[in-house]
C-alpha cells in the first residue's frame, strides 16, 4: 500500500517555508500527506513582523477524531515546531498513530549560523535534545547540533570537530545522523552516521543562503528516503534540490527561494 506521511509543523501564510514547501514536494512524490499545523503565523519570521497562533488546544480535538477514524502514518516528518508542548504532542502521535514499521525523521528547527531564532531559548533546546531520542534520523543543521550537544559552534573547523559533534549527538540517539551545513576544504554538505559508520555528502557552496531552504532540504529528502534510496543518495538529491532553488531564485526574493520552479521543471 502506499505510504501515508504526517507532517508536523507550523503554517507559516506567505513565506514558502514549513508546511507550504512540505505539503506540495511531499505530494509531487506522491506520497498522501497528512498534516497537524503546529501553529497559524501570518508569515515567517524572518519578516519584520508576524502575528502567531498557537494550536496546542486544539491537539487533543484532533487526535480524538482521528483515533476515532483509526487514522495511522507510516512516516512523521517533524519541523518547527515552535513551542515544547507541541513536542509532547508529537510523541502522543508517534504512540498512538503508527502504522507497523514506520520511520520517524525529526528536523530541530530552532537556530542557524550560531543563533537561535526568535522566540527559542535553551529550555526548548533540552525539550528537543529528549524529544530526538525517538527519531530515526534527524536533520539539525551543525547550528542547532552545536546547541543540542553543548558543543561550542565555531565557523572554521576540520572533520574532527565534525566528528566530536556527531559523536556527541549519538549520545542523545540511536538516530542516524544528517547533520546539514557543513562547510569543509570550501565546499558544503551534509555530515551522516550511521551506526559506526561517518560518510560526507559534500557539493559547491554557493554565495548566498536564503530561508526555508532546509525545510525543503528535509521533505526531499524524506520523500527520496522513503522512495528507497540510502541516506547518503537522499542527502545528495536534496542537496542538489536546493542548490537549485538557490541558483533559480532572483536576488530581489529576500524571503524564500523559489523551489515551485523546480518542482514543476520536474514534471515536464
Ligand atoms: O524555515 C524554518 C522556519 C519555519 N517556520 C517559521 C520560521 C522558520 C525560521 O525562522 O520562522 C515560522
Amino acid at each position: 500500500m502506499d505510504k501515508k506521511i504526517l507532517t508536523i509543523q507550523d503554517l507559516s501564510c506567505v513565506g514558502q517555508c514549513s508546511l507550504t514547501v512540505a505539503l506540495p514536494i511531499l505530494s509531487a512524490y506522491g506520497f498522501e500527506t497528512c498534516v497537524l499545523p503546529t501553529a497559524v503565523l501570518s508569515n515567517h519570521t524572518m519578516f519584520k513582523q508576524w502575528s502567531y497562533l498557537d494550536l496546542t488546544p486544539e491537539v487533543d480535538n484532533i487526535y480524538s477524531n482521528w483515533k476515532a477514524n483509526g487514522f495511522e502514518f507510516d512516516a512523521f516528518l517533524l519541523g518547527y515546531l515552535g513551542k515544547a508542548t507541541l513536542m509532547d504532542a508529537a510523541e502522543r502521535a508517534f504512540d498512538e498513530f503508527s502504522a507497523d514499521g514506520r520511520l520517524i525523521v525529526i528536523d530541530p528547527v530552532f537556530a542557524d549560523n550560531g543563533k537561535l531564532y526568535g522566540g527559542f531559548d535553551m529550555e526548548y533546546v533540552k525539550c528537543m535534545a529528549h524529544l530526538i531520542r525517538r527519531a530515526d534520523i534527524i536533520l539539525p543543521n551543525l547550528t542547532e547540533a552545536c546547541f543540542l550537544t553543548g558543543i561550542e559552534y565555531k565557523t572554521e573547523y576540520d572533520e574532527k570537530y565534525v566528528e566530536k559533534v556527531l559523536a556527541a549527538l549519538s549520545g542523545l540517539t540511536g538516530a542516524a545522523l544528517v547533520v546539514t551545513g557543513v562547510e569543509l576544504e570550501g565546499k558544503i554538505g551534509e555530515a551522516i552516521k550511521q551506526g559506526d559508520k561517518t560518510s560526507y555528502v559534500m557539493g559547491e557552496k554557493l554565495p548566498v543562503s536564503k530561508h526555508g531552504t532546509g525545510d525543503i532540504f528535509a521533505s526531499v529528502f524524506t520523500a527520496e528516503y522513503l522512495g528507497g534510496k540510502s541516506l547518503g543518495e537522499a542527502a545528495d538529491r536534496a542537496s542538489v534540490f536546493v542548490q537549485d532553488c538557490l541558483r533559480a531564485t532572483p536576488d530581489e526574493h529576500f524571503y524564500g527561494v523559489v523551489f515551485e520552479k523546480i518542482l514543476s521543471a520536474q514534471r515536464r
